[in-house]
C-alpha cells in the first residue's frame, strides 16, 4: 500500500513536470485495490483494470515502468505484458473492462482450468447499461468472475447518490440471482477475505459475485480535473480520519505486529520504489514511430502504406 501510494504521488508530480502526459491518481483507494489483488491466482485468474488501478498493478507484480508507459501514449495499452502478468490493458471505456472480464470468465467455464476473472470498475459505470447486460449473462450462465465496484463517491463530478438508484450498487446482485456484498473499501483485512471468498465462490462453480468496495477518491479524477469546482475541503478532509494506510498502520501497531523500525523499512522500500519508476520512464525514450502504422492492420491498407512511405521520406529528408 505504501508503495503505491508512493508511486502514486510520484506519477502526479511526473505529469506536473511533463515526464507522462496525464494520470489518474487513486489515493484512498489503496486498501481496495491492495487487498483485492494480492487475492488473485496469478497461476489462472486474469484481472480487468480501468484506468485507476495502480494498485492493482503493484499487487499482482506488474512491471510499474511499462504500467505508466501507458499514461506516455507511446505504445498501445502500455509496456507491460498483460498476458504474463494476468492484468489486462488499461481500459479508459467507461464499464468496457467489465464486459472483457464476463467475456474471458465464459471461456474459463468453457476450459475448465478453474480461472476466475475480477473486473474493476466504478460507481459510475455501474449505471451504464453494458453492466447490466454483463451481470444479467453471467447470473444466467454462472460464470466465474467477480464484478469488483471501487464506489469513491464521485464519477468525475457527479456524487455516486446522483448514480445510483436504489443506494447500492451490491443490492443490485439479488436482480441477477448472483451474491453482492457491500464492504468497508478502506480496510484491506476485509477487502481480501471479501475477494477470496468470491473467487472461492466462483471457482466451485457457484458463480459471480458483486463486491462493492465503499471507499474515497481522495485526489482529482485526473490530472486535467479540479475537485475544487464541485466539493468542498471540508468534504475531503474528512476523509483524513478514514484513509486506509493510517488505519492499517495503526492496527498493526495496536496488535504489536509492526513496530517503528517495519514503517521506517516499508517506507524506505517504498521511496526507492517511486525512484525506480521515475528513473525507469525517464530512459524509455521514443518508440520508433514506423510502429505508428505497423501496428495498425495485420494487412496494412495501400493507403496507410502510402502514408508509411510519406511518413519516412519526410523524416529522413
Ligand atoms: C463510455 C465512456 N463514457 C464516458 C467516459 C468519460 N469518463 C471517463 S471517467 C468517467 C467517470 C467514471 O466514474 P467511475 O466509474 O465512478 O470511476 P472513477 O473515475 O471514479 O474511478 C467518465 C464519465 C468514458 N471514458 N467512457
Ligand atoms: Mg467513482
Amino acid at each position: 500500500m505504501l508503495i503505491t501510494r508512493q508511486v502514486d504521488t510520484s506519477a502526479i508530480a511526473m505529469q506536473r513536470e511533463g515526464l507522462i502526459l496525464a494520470y489518474s491518481p487513486l489515493r484512498g483507494q489503496e486498501a481496495a485495490q491492495i487487498g483485492s489483488g494480492i487475492a488473485l491466482d496469478l497461476a489462472r485468474d486474469f484481472a480487468f483494470p480501468t484506468y485507476r488501478e495502480l494498485g492493482v498493478a503493484v499487487a499482482m507484480g506488474v512491471d510499474l515502468v511499462g504500467y505508466l508507459a501507458s499514461y506516455l501514449g507511446i505504445w498501445h495499452g502500455g509496456l507491460y505484458d498483460p498476458m504474463a502478468s494476468r492484468f489486462g490493458s488499461i481500459n479508459a471505456v467507461v464499464s468496457g473492462s467489465v464486459l472483457h472480464a464476463v467475456g474471458w470468465a465464459k471461456g474459463a467455464q468453457l476450459s475448465g482450468d478453474g480461472g476466475v476473472a475480477v473486473t474493476y470498475f466504478g460507481d459510475g459505470a455501474s449505471s451504464e447499461g453494458e453492466v447490466h447486460e454483463a451481470m444479467n449473462l453471467a447470473g444466467i450462465d454462472k460464470l466465474p468472475v467477480v464484478f469488483f465496484c471501487q464506489n469513491n463517491g464521485w464519477a468525475i463530478s457527479l456524487a455516486a447518490e446522483r448514480q445510483i438508484a436504489g443506494g447500492t450498487v451490491a443490492g443490485r446482485a439479488a436482480a441477477y440471482g448472483i451474491e453482492g456484498v457491500q464492504i468497508d473499501g478502506n480496510d484491506v483485512i476485509a477487502v481480501l477475505h471479501a475477494t477470496r471468498q468470491a473467487l472461492a465462490r466462483a471457482r466451485a462453480g457457484d458463480g459471480p459475485t458483486v463486491i462493492e468496495a465503499m471507499t474515497y477518491r481522495a485526489g482529482p479524477h485526473s490530472t486535467s480535473d479540479d475537485p475544487g469546482r464541485y466539493r468542498s475541503l471540508d468534504d475531503e478532509q474528512k476523509w483524513l480520519s478514514r484513509d486506509p494506510i493510517a488505519s492499517f498502520a495503526e492496527r498493526l501497531r495496536a496488535e504489536g505486529i509492526a513496530d517503528e523500525q517495519f514503517f521506517l523499512a516499508a517506507s524506505a522500500e517504498a521511496a526507492r520504489a517511486a525512484d525506480a519508476v521515475r528513473a525507469g520512464l525517464a530512459a524509455l525514450g521514443d518508440r520508433p514511430g514506423e510502429e505508428l502504422f505497423d501496428f495498425v492492420f495485420a494487412n496494412p491498407t495501400a493507403t496507410l502504406q502510402e502514408q508509411k512511405h510519406a511518413w519516412q521520406e519526410s523524416t529522413h529528408d
